[in-house]
Parts: C-alpha cells; sequence; structure tokens
C-alpha cells in the first residue's frame, strides 16, 4: 500500500510520524473519512471543506491549496489502484515540543490513507441496528464546537465502550439539555408521521455530508424533513430511525434501549432513502482519473 505522507507516496513501513507529533501528543489536528465509490470521490468537495473550516477553527494552516488536496486524495486511490474504498485524510499540528503550545510546532503532519472499507455485514442493513443511549454526555458546543472534525474522539469513544459493553451497535449521544445529539460516528435521523427530523448542530450534532445528502435526497422525493431537538422518548416512539455516515452510509435502526422501533424491520422511507442514496454514489463524485 502506498500512503501519502508530507508530500511523498511511500510504503506502509515508512509512514511514520515522530512522537513528538502533537496529534500523537495531544489529539491536536483535524481529519476527514471519504469514499470512493466506482473511481469517484463522493462529496469530496464538501469534506475538504470541512476539513478548511476544522483547521481554520484551531488555527491549523493546512499547507496544501484545496486544489492540491483534491489531487492528492486522487493520486493517492491511483497508486493504490483502488476504485472503491475509503480514505483518511489527516491534518495534524506536526512535531513540537512536551507542552501543549501549538504555536511550537512548525511543520503541519499531513497523511493520506485510501484503504478498502470493513463494510457492516450486508445483514444489519437487512435487520437493523441495535442502539443505547449513553450516559457519557457529547462535548458541550461551548466546548469544542461539534462542527470542528478533530482527532480528539475520546468523547465519543467513551460512549462507543459504553456501547460495546451492552451489546449494541452504537451509541446515542445526548447534549447536557437531554436533548439527541448524534451517534459516535454518525448522525441520526427519525421519522415520524411521515417526516423526517435531525438534531440541529446546536444540540451536538457534526454537520454529516451524508446528513446533508439525506436531506437532498428527502426534499427531492418532497418528504418533509427539518431539524429539530428531540429527546431519547421522541426516538423511542418514532416510526422509523436510521443512522447515516460516511462509513455506514445509511442504516436502519429497529431497537433502542430495548424498544423496538416501529414494526422492528427497516422503515419503508429508510429504504427508499438507502435506494436513492447508492443511486448516487453510484454516478456523482469526482473521477480519480484512473490511468
Ligand atoms: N458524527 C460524528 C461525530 C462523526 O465523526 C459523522 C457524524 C458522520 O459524518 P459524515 O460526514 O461522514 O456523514 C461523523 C463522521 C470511520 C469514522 O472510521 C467515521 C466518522 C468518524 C470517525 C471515524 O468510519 N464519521
Amino acid at each position: 500500500m502506498k500512503i501519502y505522507l508530507d508530500g511523498k507516496y511511500v510504503s506502509e513501513d515508512e509512514a511514520k510520524t515522530s512522537v513528538f507529533d502533537h496529534g500523537l501528543l495531544y489529539g491536536d489536528g483535524v481529519f476527514e473519512g471519504i469514499r470512493l465509490y466506482g473511481g469517484r470521490i463522493f462529496r469530496l468537495e464538501q469534506h475538504l471543506d470541512r476539513l478548511l473550516n476544522s483547521a481554520k477553527a484551531i488555527m491549523l494552516t493546512v499547507p496544501l491549496t484545496k486544489e492540491q488536496l483534491v489531487e492528492a486524495c486522487c493520486e493517492t486511490c491511483r497508486q493504490n489502484k483502488l476504485k472503491d474504498g475509503y480514505i483518511r485524510l489527516v491534518v495534524t499540528r506536526g512535531v513540537g515540543s512536551l507542552g501543549l503550545n501549538p504555536f511550537r510546532c512548525k511543520n503541519p503532519t499531513v497523511f493520506i490513507i485510501a484503504d478498502t472499507i470493513d463494510l457492516y455485514p450486508d445483514e444489519v442493513y437487512r435487520k437493523g441496528l441495535k442502539l443505547v443511549t449513553a450516559s457519557t454526555q457529547r462535548t458541550s458546543p461551548a466546548a469544542v464546537s461539534p462542527s470542528i472534525k478533530s482527532l480528539n474522539y475520546l468523547n465519543n469513544i467513551l460512549a462507543k465502550i459504553e456501547a460495546v459493553n451492552a451489546g449494541a451497535d452504537e451509541a446515542i449521544m445526548l447534549n447536557s439539555q437531554g436533548h439527541v445529539a448524534e451517534c459516535t460516528g454518525d448522525n441520526i435521523f427519525v421519522v415520524r408521521r411521515g417526516k423526517l427530523e435531525t438534531p440541529p448542530v446546536s444540540a451536538g450534532a457534526l454537520i454529516g455530508v451524508t446528513r446533508q445528502v439525506v436531506i437532498e435526497l428527502a426534499v427531492k422525493r418532497d418528504m418533509d424533513v427539518s431539524e429539530a431537538n428531540l429527546t431519547r422518548c421522541d426516538v423511542w416512539t418514532a416510526d422509523e430511525v436510521f443512522l447515516t455516515g460516511t462509513a455506514a452510509e445509511i442504516a436502519p435502526v429497529v431497537n433502542v434501549d430495548g424498544r423496538i422501533i416501529g414494526s422492528g424491520h427497516p422503515g419503508p422511507l429508510t429504504l427508499k432513502l438507502t435506494e436513492d442514496f447508492r443511486k448516487l454514489t453510484r454516478t456523482d463524485g469526482v473521477s480519480i482519473g484512473a490511468k
């Protein structure tokens, strides 16, 4: 496998960074997880915009322009002869000293991994996921904005541990008000009386690229879709629930905290949107221009 590291394409063995990199020492950096479908990178522009905004918010200067990032992502896929897979683009603060001050790090580290992706097994999409509500609250927007997709995922990891301990697939994270924010690496949607609802950014949700795509697809189908503060009870009593994320795509949910959702099977709107999503990923995206 060839990995992009600071302007070079190196082997996995050579793809190493210093123990003094603040990405490792403090989780000081930003990242994106992006999908490649049939030789086209899905919503690359939106992912790069989010990365550049996350970097700006933490005063990290990405040493590549957006155009250079596009080219580096495409070339990493070409180098690996990859047509379908997952791109992990990471920018860390770079090598510094044993102290928090990020401005002592002179050169950010940039790396891009393009690899195949371990999908949830097909069964998950047919049968649906089981969720629990985590007791770990989502980091408050007053502490770290959920719009910043940083390398610091401990908050989400603590919630994921709760899911695994409970024998569930994912965990719902609430904010300090008790409203639903999102899951540990996915956004959440509920369907109530034929209407789609998803928590707003102010509730602690990341502005997911897949979330945005689903909103667009719903609007195209004339479905009613809005942002709303949701309680756990709203989720338990919803007709349908599904998660969205680059890795999970659209994943139906059939059980939350032991409550069966709707019919206990993936719901009709979830299935329609999944069909539309699959169609879109087959045609949309930036071609890597494989040689
Ligand atoms: N919320 C959080 C907290 C996320 O990290 C999403 C929602 C979904 O956003 P997108 O833009 O992907 O629709 C994410 C992003 C992985 C992985 O390895 C994925 C994410 C985060 C960390 C790891 O699949 N998802």
